[in-house]
């Protein structure tokens, strides 16, 4: 009788040993199968005598009866489990908060044109544009460029194919076709890139100016110097900056001055400017006896730099996103 108690409690210990339903069956097999422990059983039952068959019958019975339901529970159990490790598996947590998709933003240069624009819209400039490929006549002849001029050179301008065009090496040429297509009174601001053969720290060989140009019957230089001046200290946001002209030379202007802004403790040169010269208002049939008016041009890369604390002018052009993404206004 003991050997039987044993038998239960082996089964009990073996059922608890396997973790997964195919164990679980081989396990079964041992005990409840055609060669197992219980078959075996039940042919030594046909040995005992008569008397004693009933009672180790029915005890062989509940002995069966009980390792089934032992099997059922750890069948039950493994399922159980199996189905609680999934459900930890696959939990998911609600309330942590959604991926977030980045938006990008516009460059640091793109966001220093608008804001420059904007500024000159408020001052009543109008917004024109042009080809970034020009032609001799409007990049350098039409602005009262010398033939011989050394901006003209291969050295430092770039020429396409057959050189009977050039990427423009500045925005002028805007200026130009825009006062072929209008009458005075004229008042643009001409943003854009430009290209020049130049490239080391402070030079890029593509870079971004904006000129202004305001031509009407009584455009004086005093506006000019007004106009830079209240440009510049809303730019800078600074209701006490001066500005500086100092006499240069552009064939396209006369008198020319070169701009300079009050910069810390000193002076920083921050554009050119000038009386648009009779010549080029000529070469665009505009009456000098009834017009004249003035030009200014600014570097916006420039602009961006000391407005963003920016040192080296080419991080502009390298398209790190370390440094794209730290500007957000
Ligand atoms: C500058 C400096 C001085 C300028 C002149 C003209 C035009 F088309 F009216 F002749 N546009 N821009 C000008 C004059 C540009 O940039 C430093």
């Amino acid at each position: 009788m003991q050997e039987l108690e044993n038998i239960v409690s082996d089964a009990e210990h073996a059922f608890k040993a396997v973790r997964t339903l195919p164990e679980l069956d081989q396990v079964k097999a041992r005990f409840l199968g055609k060669q197992g422990v219980l078959s075996e059983l039940r042919k030594g039952l046909a040995k005992v005598s008569a008397e004693e068959r009933p009672i180790l019958g029915a005890r062989f019975n509940s002995l069966k009866t009980e390792i089934e339901s032992l099997l059922e529970r750890r069948k039950h159990d493994i399922n159980t489990e199996a189905l609680q490790k999934r459900l930890d598996n696959e939990k998911i947590d609600v309330t942590l908060p959604g991926r977030k998709q980045s938006l990008g933003g516009l460059h640091p240069v793109t966001r220093t044109l608008n804001r420059v624009t904007d500024l000159f819209s408020t001052m009543g400039f109008s917004v024109a544009s042009g080809p970034e490929i020009e032609d001799d006549y409007y990049n350098f002849t039409s602005l009262n460029q010398p033939e011989d001029h050394p901006a003209r050179s291969m050295h430092d301008t770039f020429y396409l194919e057959g050189e009977q065009h050039l990427l423009r090496t500045h925005t002028s040429p805007i200026q130009i076709r825009y006062m072929e297509e209008h009458e005075p009174p004229i008042r643009i601001v001409a943003p854009g890139r430009v290209y020049r053969v130049d490239s080391d720290a402070t030079h890029s060989p593509m870079f971004h100016q904006i000129e202004g140009l305001w031509v009407d019957d009584r455009a004086t230089f005093a506006d000019l110097k007004g106009t830079v001046r209240e440009f510049l200290r809303r730019f800078f946001e600074n209701d006490d900056l001066e500005v500086r002209f100092r006499p240069s030379y552009f064939p396209f202007t006369e008198p020319s001055a070169e701009i300079d802004m009050t910069f810390k403790d000193g002076w920083l040169e921050i554009g050119g400017c000038g009386m648009v010269h009779p010549k080029v208002l000529r070469n665009v049939n505009i009456d000098t006896e009834r017009f004249q008016g003035f030009a200014f041009g600014m570097g916006l890369d420039r602009l961006a730099m000391l407005r963003y604390g920016v040192s080296d002018l080419r991080l502009f052009f390298e398209n790190d996103l370390r440094f794209l993404s730290q500007f957000s206004d």
